[in-house]
């Protein structure tokens, strides 16, 4: 997709419905969205039917702001509960099998490279800690090792959560869910260390207490993975439903987890650094 293809001959604007039109004249297509423009603008989701107050979805509405060119954009997810509200939004989203993103994301890339040589093409993969860490590890594996260059950002709520609370490798040791009575017997996947032993471009670890931070860092890994090589987020959003967190306590429980354990990480490569600088003036 691109402006030219979403944009409809002048004569039939009259006619096209007011979404389409508020996305054209007063949405993210076409310019880079800021934080500071929520709530004045239209955006590329507005409706989902994730669970009240869930985290993941404050955090995927964040991500989407964050997406430097969403008409040149395309969204690989699986199945999990980020799909639900993923695949509302008014950017393209393919539907992985639950374990081929990062292989999916891997030939949407290489494919756009391809047919749109003069055009920048972000894909970007963005699914649940057992989507990514279980099933889907030895893709997203090998994605890093080819140094493919795509993102890939982890909505790490620590449990299977559209599945009802089985443990993925990603919730705590001794961490106990509904449908894993006994306990996490091994400890949480290293995936920070995993990535950086990869050579992944670009690397970080948020919560969701702060979203300028969080529209900045996703917006680093979507440019360092345009040209540079692969990179990960990885995103503590809990989950209300399997750990019991009341709508209300959703920002505070993100508050303690980044206090105690999951603090700010922001790593690149010195190519990464001297890119987002140069082409991009990020610093
Ligand atoms: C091959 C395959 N195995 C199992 C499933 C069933 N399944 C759907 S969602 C899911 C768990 C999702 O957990 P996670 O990826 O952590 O995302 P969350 O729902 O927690 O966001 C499972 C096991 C499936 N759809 N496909
Ligand atoms: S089950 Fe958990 S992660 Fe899924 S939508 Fe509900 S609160 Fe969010």
């Amino acid at each position: 997709m691109s402006l030219k293809t979403i944009n409809c001959s002048p004569v039939f604007m009259p006619y096209m419905p007011k979404e389409y039109l508020d996305l054209i004249n007063k949405g993210p297509f076409g310019k880079e969205m800021k934080l500071s423009q929520v709530g004045s603008v239209k955006e590329l989701l507005e409706e989902h039917p994730m669970c009240e107050g869930c985290a993941m979805a404050y955090f995927i509405r964040m991500t989407l702001i964050a997406i430097p060119t969403p008409e040149h954009s395309v969204i690989v997810g699986t199945a999990g509960c980020g799909r639900l509200s993923l695949s509302q939004a008014a950017i393209p989203f393919v539907y992985g099998n639950y374990c081929d993103t990062n292989g999916v994301a891997t030939g949407i890339k290489r494919g756009l490279a391809l047919r749109f040589p003069e055009q920048h093409k972000d894909v970007i993969v963005m699914a649940g800690d057992g989507g990514l860490a279980d099933i889907g590890f030895s893709q997203v594996m090998h994605s890093w090792f080819r140094k493919e260059k795509f993102a890939t950002i982890m909505l790490d709520n620590e449990v299977y959560g559209n599945t009802g609370g089985q443990e993925s490798g990603m919730t705590r040791k001794g961490e106990v869910v509904k449908m894993a009575p006994v306990g996490k017997q091994f400890e949480k996947i290293d995936m920070l260390s995993l990535a950086r032993a990869s050579g992944v471009a670009y690397i970080a670890r948020l919560t969701i207490t702060n979203p300028a931070r969080i529209v900045n860092t996703i917006r680093k890994a979507i440019l360092v993975a345009r040209e540079i090589g692969p990179t990960y987020v990885q995103a503590y959003t809990s989950c209300n439903i399997e750990y019991t967190i009341p709508p209300e306590k959703v920002m505070d429980d993100a508050r303690r987890v980044e206090q105690e354990r999951y603090s700010f990480v922001e790593e690149m490569s010195d190519a990464a650094r001297e890119y987002l600088e140069k082409v991009h003036n990020i610093k």
